[in-house]
């Protein structure tokens, strides 16, 4: 199975974007965003670049998941300053409803390396910082929509080695716990990246979705062994309900792979990079119906933004293989 592209793809690109800040008129690029659904309107935070190369997060919202309307001002984490570190970007921000509060996980760019930072909201208008974990080195955090035995549970992807070009990744998402959301603890290794294969090394994507299966979960696999350029795509993979750092099965092919020209081209080429995934129906107990439509918001290139559907039933299924 392959996710099948909106025909209004590129949903969003960098004209879409208003200058949210003094210099951020003409943007280069808006990409990898994280995603929610909320109470009938479809939310997206945004990760917009100035020609300067500056960060800014920015929500972006809409009725039909398709046709968005980007917010004038760029999302301020209330406290963000006392994180005690220079924070030069925050960015590929996953968004994670747990009760009445929307968790928002972050990379943020420091002095001393890639931290994952957390927020939070309740309303999309005003944003609290929580914390920056003390792990020195690590991105693709997502957190599951619910606590286990009491702890916030999230996974996560140390950044182990570093790529040609000074861009470091890694190649094993990691299951850690926490009781705070600022000091996180390791707990197990979830699953390790397929040498020689598409998904080499490895990050989470949007956070997991729960489903009578299991944790449904995409992620992201490059494929390094290529000459010129690592190739970015989604696959996906099932958790168990109640250890979700055991793998049940995982998809063999990837289920979505650059093939646009939007997708081959831009700031980083041959990049699908997914992180927001709006399920549309749950049943009461909040399992994701089979039946549903699921849609995946993912960054093109590093460039603009690309909506992507399919349905929980055929993500199941496109689980086919061992972990
Ligand atoms: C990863 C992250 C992503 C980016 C991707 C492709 O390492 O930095 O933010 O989209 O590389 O450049």
């Amino acid at each position: 199975m392959t996710l099948l592209r909106s025909p209004r793809n590129p949903i969003l690109t960098r004209a879409d974007i208003p200058a949210v800040l003094p210099d951020f008129g003409d943007v280069t690029s808006v990409f990898n965003p994280g995603a929610i659904h909320d109470g009938g309107r479809t939310l997206l935070m945004l990760r917009v670049q100035s020609r300067g190369r500056r960060t800014a997060l920015v929500m972006a919202e809409s009725d039909d998941g398709e046709r968005f309307t980007v917010h004038g001002s760029p999302v301020v984490f209330r406290g963000v300053e006392g994180a005690g570190e220079k924070l030069h970007h925050l960015y590929d921000p996953r968004l994670t409803r747990i009760g009445d509060t929307v968790y928002v996980v972050f990379a943020a760019d420091t002095e001393t390396g890639c931290k994952l930072g957390v927020g939070s909201t309740k309303d999309f208008e005003t944003f609290d910082f929580i914390g920056l974990g003390s792990h020195p080195d690590i991105r693709n955090g997502v957190l599951f929509p619910e606590k286990m035995g009491g702890r916030f549970v999230r996974l996560d992807r140390p950044n182990r080695s570093a790529l040609e070009g000074g861009v470091t990744s890694g190649d094993e998402i990691w299951l850690s716990t926490s009781s705070d959301l600022v000091e996180w603890k390791p707990e197990r290794a979830v699953m390790g990246g397929r040498w020689h294969y598409w998904d080499e090394r490895i990050g989470s994507g949007p956070p997991p979705v729960k489903t009578r299966q299991g944790w449904l979960h995409l992620y992201h696999g490059i494929a390094t062994h290529f000459a010129s350029v690592s190739i970015y795509q989604v696959g996906a993979v099932l958790l168990d309900l109640t250890d979700p750092s055991k793998v049940l099965a995982r998809s063999w092919n990837n289920i979505l792979e650059p093939r646009e020209l939007y997708e081959l081209m831009g700031q980083v080429p041959n990049v699908v990079f997914p992180g927001g995934m709006v399920v549309e129906r749950r049943d009461a107990d909040g399992f994701a119906l089979p039946e549903s439509r699921v849609l995946v918001y993912y960054g093109a290139a590093d460039s603009c933004v690309g909506l992507a559907s399919t349905t929980v039933g055929e993500l199941l299924g496109a689980c086919d293989g061992p972990a």
